[in-house]
C-alpha cells in the first residue's frame, strides 16, 4: 500500500525522477529528516511516464548516469549506446535500491497545495491523499517536461477510438496491429513513435505542422568490451562533463572563421557521421549566433534529408525550408530510419501547416478545410507546458499571498532557476532560467542543481539561520543576465517550447539558460562561496512551537 508522508519534516522533495532521487539521497546524507513523494506509481519521473513505443535516450547512456559515486556508476551496465525506456527505468530502480531510497518515498501522491508561513518559516503542504505536512524546506524536483498538453484539440472526448498523449501512454500498451493510427506532432517524441510503429500498423497518418531538422542515430550494441571502455573513462567524464557547454562529453572545438570551406565541410561530415548530437552541440557555436553560419549548416542538414527522401512532395512536407528557422534552434531529434518510414506504402504525411487541425471528431481528425482522416487510434505527441507547467499546476503560495501561478502568468522569473523571490526555503530543479533539456544533458545539469540546493540547505543549518530567499535585486540581476544571453541566441527568434511559444498566452522568455553549463556552474559556485551574500537570510521572529 501507499506510504503516508510523515507530518513533520525538515525537507520534502517532490518528484522521484533523476533529480528527486539524488536530492533525497543528498539531504538524507546531511542528516535531515527528509521524505519524497511522486504522483506516479513508482520511481522514474520522465522515464516512468514516457512509455510510448520507441521512447529512448538522445544522450549517450554512459553520460546520462550520475557521476557522484564510482561504485554506483560502474555497477550498472548498458546494452547499447542509446537505450530505450524500459532499460532506463530499470536503471533508475537500480539506483533507488542501491541508495536505499524506497522507504523514504510515497507514490501515487500528488501535491496539491503548499503554503509558506512567515511566522514559523515553514511550509504547509497538502496532497491528494490527505497528507498534511509541516516542513522547513520544500524542494520541487518536478521536471522540465512533465506537464503534458493533454487537451490540445476541441472534440477529443468524442473520439470513438483510443486517444492518448505520449506522456500518458498506458502501461499495458495499445494494440495497434491492423489499426489505422494517427500521430500528431513531429518533435523529438513524435519522431521516435513514428519510426517505431510504422512497420507495425495497418495505416499510419502523420500530421506534420513544422518540419524538423533530424540527425541519424548510430546505436551500436554494447558488450563487455564497450562497457569496459566507458567505465574506464569514469574519472575523465566526471571531470569534463560539468564544464562543457551542454554537459555532454563533447564540446565546441572549431571556430568557423578559422577554417576554409573545405575544412568546415569536413567537420560537418565527420560530426554527422558520428550518429549523435555532436553536429549540434560540438560543431560550431556560431550556429546559435551567426545567421550566415546557421544557414550554411542548416542547408548541410537539409541536403542530407532531401537525399534520403527523394520525392519532392515528401521533401516539401518534411524538410525545413531556408528562412523558416535554423538548425539547432529547436531541440534536435536523433532518429533511426525516421525519414524512410514515409517511403512505406502504409505511411502518409499530411501537412497541417496551411490547413490546420480544426477538431477531433468521433471518426478521426478533421482539418480546417473539412477533410476528415478516419482513424482507430490517435497518438498525440504534442508536447508540454515546459519549464513552468509542473509548478503552476500546484497551488504554491509564498510570502504575502504571492503565488507561483500568478507570478508566472505575468512574467516567468526565477533566480538561477533554483529559487524565487517571495518564496523562502523553496527550491526547484529543471525550472525556468537554469540550463535544462533545451541545451543540456539533463543528468549533468540536475546533479549540479541538486548539489547546489543541498549545499545551501547545509549552509543554513550550520549558520543557524531559518529562512533564505533571493532578494529582488538578485532576481532582477539574474533575469537581466539571462535575457541578455538569450537574446543573442537565435533560439530566442524561433517559435517552440524553448521560449513558451507552443502555448497561447504564455509569457515569452527563453526557458533554458543559454550561457552554457560550465558558465552557469561557475556562477552558482561563486554565490555559495560568498555565503549566499546576495540572498536574504533571517531567523524566525516567533520562537518555533514545534
Ligand atoms: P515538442 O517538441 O513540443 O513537439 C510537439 C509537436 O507537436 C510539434 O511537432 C508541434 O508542431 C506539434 N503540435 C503541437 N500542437 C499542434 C497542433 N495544434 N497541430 C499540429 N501539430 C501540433 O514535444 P515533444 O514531446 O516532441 O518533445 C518535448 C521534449 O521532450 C523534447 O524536446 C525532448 O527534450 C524531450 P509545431 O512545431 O508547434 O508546429
Amino acid at each position: 500500500g501507499r506510504k503516508t508522508v510523515p507530518a513533520q519534516l525538515d525537507a520534502l522533495v517532490i518528484g522521484a525522477g533523476v533529480a528527486g532521487l539524488y536530492q533525497l539521497h543528498q539531504l538524507r546524507e546531511l542528516g535531515l529528516k527528509v521524505h519524497g513523494c511522486d504522483a506516479a506509481g513508482d520511481v522514474g519521473g520522465t522515464w516512468y511516464w514516457n512509455r510510448y513505443p520507441g521512447a529512448k535516450f538522445d544522450s549517450e547512456a554512459y553520460i546520462y548516469q550520475y557521476l557522484f559515486d564510482e561504485g554506483l556508476y560502474k555497477g550498472w551496465t548498458w546494452s547499447e549506446r542509446f537505450p530505450a525506456q524500459p532499460e532506463i527505468e530499470r536503471w533508475l530502480h537500480y539506483v533507488t535500491d542501491s541508495l536505499n531510497l524506497r522507504d523514504s518515498l510515497s507514490f501515487s501522491t500528488t501535491v496539491t497545495n503548499a503554503t509558506f508561513n512567515e511566522d514559523t518559516g515553514r511550509w504547509t503542504v497538502e496532497t491528494d491523499q490527505r497528507d498534511v505536512i509541516d516542513t522547513q524546506y520544500l524542494v520541487c524536483c518536478t521536471g522540465m517536461l512533465s506537464a503534458p498538453l493533454q487537451d490540445r484539440f476541441p472534440g477529443q472526448a468524442s473520439f470513438e477510438g483510443d486517444i492518448v498523449h505520449t506522456a500518458r501512454y498506458p502501461r499495458e500498451g495499445l494494440d495497434m496491429a491492423g489499426k489505422r493510427v494517427g500521430v500528431i506532432g513531429t518533435g523529438a517524441t513524435g519522431i521516435q513513435v513514428i519510426q517505431t510503429i510504422a512497420p507495425e500498423v495497418d495505416r499510419l497518418t502523420v500530421f506534420v505542422r513544422t518540419p524538423q531538422y533530424v540527425l541519424p542515430m548510430k546505436n551500436p550494441k554494447y558488450g563487455p568490451e564497450e562497457a569496459a571502455w566507458y567505465k574506464g573513462r569514469f574519472e575523465e567524464l566526471r571531470s569534463n562533463l560539468p564544464h562543457h557547454f551542454a554537459g555532454f562529453e563533447y564540446d565546441f572545438e572549431n571556430t568557423w572563421a578559422d577554417l576554409t570551406p573545405a575544412q568546415r565541410h569536413a567537420v560537418l561530415e565527420e560530426m554527422h557521421a558520428d550518429g549523435s548530437l555532436k553536429l549540434w552541440l560540438a560543431s560550431f557555436a556560431e550556429i546559435f549566433f551567426d545567421e550566415a553560419v546557421s544557414e550554411e549548416v542548416s542547408e548541410f542538414v537539409r541536403e542530407k534529408m532531401r537525399a534520403r527522401l527523394k520525392d519532392p512532395a515528401l521533401i516539401d512536407i518534411l524538410v525545413p525550408k531556408s528562412g523558416d528557422y535554423g538548425f539547432g534552434t529547436h531541440r534536435v531529434p536523433l532518429e533511426s530510419n525516421y525519414l524512410e518510414a514515409y517511403l512505406r506504402d502504409n505511411v502518409q504525411a499530411v501537412s497541417v501547416r496551411d490547413n490546420p487541425i480544426a477538431e477531433i471528431v468521433p471518426q478521426g481528425v478533421k482539418l480546417a478545410d473539412g477533410t476528415v482522416h478516419e482513424l482507430d487510434v490517435i497518438i498525440m505527441a504534442v508536447g508540454f507546458d515546459a519549464g513552468s507547467g509542473a509548478l503552476t499546476r500546484i497551488n504554491i503560495t509564498g510570502r504575502n499571498g504571492m503565488t507561483i501561478r500568478d507570478e508566472w502568468a505575468k512574467d516567468i522569473r526565477t533566480t538561477m532557476g533554483l529559487m524565487k523571490y517571495g518564496f523562502p526555503n523553496f527550491f526547484m530543479t529543471g525550472a525556468p532560467l537554469a540550463p535544462s533539456a533545451a541545451l543540456c544533458n539533463m543528468t549533468t545539469c540536475l546533479q549540479q542543481q541538486t548539489e547546489w540546493i543541498a549545499g545551501c540547505i547545509g549552509y543554513m543549518r550550520d549558520s543557524g539561520q531559518d529562512m533564505i530567499e533571493p532578494t529582488l535585486e538578485t532576481e532582477d540581476a539574474w533575469v537581466a543576465h539571462h535575457d541578455e544571453t538569450a537574446s543573442a541566441n537565435l533560439i530566442s527568434k524561433t517559435d517552440s517550447w524553448y521560449n513558451g511559444a507552443n502555448i497561447e498566452g504564455k509569457p515569452r522568455r527563453v526557458l533554458s539558460y543559454t550561457g552554457g553549463v560550465g558558465t552557469y556552474r561557475a556562477k552558482c559556485e561563486e554565490i555559495a562561496r560568498s555565503g549566499y551574500a546576495s540572498f536574504a537570510q533571517t531567523r524566525v521572529k516567533a520562537p518555533q512551537s514545534a
